[in-house]
């Protein structure tokens, strides 16, 4: 059986209390590993790692930082077919995707800010009329806490991994312990890559004991956090108080807004893909859907009939669309809401029922599903499910999908079908959320401020918004 370990100061260890949890499989449902349920002596032995390498590491070259990280994104390519199969066996994601998506990105998020940090530059302002010049010092902030979620597991990791070391911080990072093989596999390679020891380090286990240690470390200065928004808000209960700097990217509730006017055909297929790409366990998925009334019979149809064509079947399956859903407690729950969508007068159009498999009946399958709801107002419409399920209404003016669209507690993101160019500025500035598509879907350029709005979360990732985060601005005042 396989037996993961922490990666602390560059070496593989067993956690202090040896007590270990459970890996399960979603495509079969069985348990295929064990990982450390580390506690505070795990994390404070990380933390320890992290501290001695920091002078050193903060003091390195920006090139020699530079070339570590792009050399780290070589050796994630060079081994795509690997941490691929390792995804996909952990997460229930399709091969295909984890191929395509999950490990080219988590590649290219350490080459994007292996290259970043070298064109990093920090402020400088005259102060006209006082003789005096400042400039702004940006500084790494020492050890920083990184946190990720189970749905785009090394995806996410390295999102937050990647530029907190090309800041010069050292990091005490935590997976999630529903998908902790990739993460593992990562320390590998950062060894091989030339990363100094202590630098990175990886520990694996609950939230709530591992998770709980890291952010109530009175030293550990910033905490970078993906996940569920409850979870979010008693992060940020505990780290306040401490004055920790606080990303933390949450839920979502997206909607996907489609006008008459749009290119029909490239709509249709890309709704597709931001309703179930990946179970529809995006936070960026358009769960969702709002047609304007002109076409909602004919899209309705035409939606259908696509999502009754996508192939459920086993992850490691070539060709298949939809995989397994990560978790049986995560099947209850998206089941549940099902059920809810029943009880609130919801119509099933589509799918609704758990998928089995042949020769993997433990499995977590669910068929995609199409609720078509009477009100904007039902919990199904209202509340992150995070799974293979959209809703669909129609609309008939502009004004009142806006109000639609926005009259949930999230604003992660949003995508708008149209070719109406006045139409598309003003709702891009009215809607409420971090994120705006228009005519397509997660097309992401890691430059752009990644973040969102109300309970979506606080601050922004990616480009020079996530090398801000990971180091301090100190400014320097000089009189001549
Ligand atoms: O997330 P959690 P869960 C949403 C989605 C999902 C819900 C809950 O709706 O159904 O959140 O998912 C760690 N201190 N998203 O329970 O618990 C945890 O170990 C420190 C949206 O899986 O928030 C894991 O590493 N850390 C989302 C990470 O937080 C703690 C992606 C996320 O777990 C902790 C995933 C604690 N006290 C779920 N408790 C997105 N926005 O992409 C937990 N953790």
């Amino acid at each position: 059986m396989n037996k993961i370990k922490n990666y602390i100061n560059g070496k593989f260890l067993p956690p202090v209390n040896d007590e270990w949890i459970d890996n399960y499989c979603p495509a079969n449902g069985q348990v295929y590993g064990h990982i450390p349920n580390s506690s505070k002596e795990d994390v404070e032995k990380a933390y320890s790692a992290a501290k001695s390498a920091f002078p050193l590491w903060s003091q390195t070259t920006l090139e020699a930082r530079s070339r570590i990280l792009i050399k780290i994104s070589e050796l994630l390519e060079a081994n795509l077919q690997r941490f691929a199969e390792a995804e996909s066996k952990d997460n229930g994601k399709p091969i295909g995707l984890a191929k395509t998506v999950d490990i080219p990105r988590a590649a290219s998020n350490f080459r994007f800010f292996g290259n970043a940090i070298t064109q990093f530059a920090s402020e400088s302002h005259e102060s006209v009329g006082h003789d005096a010049i400042n400039y702004t010092l940006r500084q790494p902030i020492g050890v920083v806490g990184c946190i990720s979620p189970w749905n785009l597991p090394l995806y996410l990791f390295t999102w937050k991994i990647a530029p907190a070391i090309a800041a010069g911080n050292c990091v005490v990072a935590k997976p999630s312990e529903i998908t902790p093989m990739t993460a593992y596999l990562l320390g590998k390679i950062c060894t091989e890559a030339g990363l100094p020891t202590g630098v990175l380090n990886i520990v694996h286990g609950l939230g709530s004991t591992t998770g709980q240690a890291i952010i109530e470390h009175p030293d550990i200065k910033a905490i970078s956090f993906t996940g569920g928004t409850e979870t979010g808000a008693h992060i940020a209960k505990i780290a306040a108080p401490m004055f920790k700097k606080l990303s933390l990217e949450l839920g979502g509730k997206n909607p996907n807004i489609i006008f008459a006017d749009c290119d029909y055909d490239d709509m249709l297929k890309t709704t597709v893909r931001s309703s179930f790409a990946n179970q529809g366990q995006i936070c960026l998925c358009g769960s969702r859907i709002f047609v304007e009334a002109t076409i909602y019979k004919k899209f309705k149809t035409d939606f259908v009939e696509k999502v009754k064509q996508l192939k459920i079947g086993h992850p490691s399956k070539e060709g298949t669309n939809i995989g397994a859903l990560v978790s049986k407690s995560h099947l209850e729950k998206v089941i549940r809401y099902i059920d809810i969508a029943k009880e609130e007068n919801g119509t099933i159009i589509c799918g609704g029922n758990k998928v089995i498999v042949p020769g993997y009946e433990g499995g977590y399958y669910l068929e995609p599903t199409v609720i078509e709801v009477v009100t904007d107002e039902c919990r199904v419409n209202q509340e992150e499910i995070f799974g293979p399920v959209v809703t669909i209404m129609p609309f008939n003016t502009e004004n009142d999908v806006l109000q639609m669209a926005n009259k949930v507690k999230y604003g992660l993101s949003a995508t708008l079908w149209t070719n109406n160019l006045k139409r598309t500025m003003r709702m891009s500035n009215q809607l409420q959320s971090g994120i705006i598509w228009v005519n397509t879907w997660m097309l992401r350029d890691l430059r752009t401020p990644f973040g969102g709005v109300k309970e979506s979360g606080v601050g922004r990732e990616g480009g020079f918004e996530a090398l801000r985060f990971f180091t301090e601005a100190k400014n320097v005042c000089i009189k001549y």
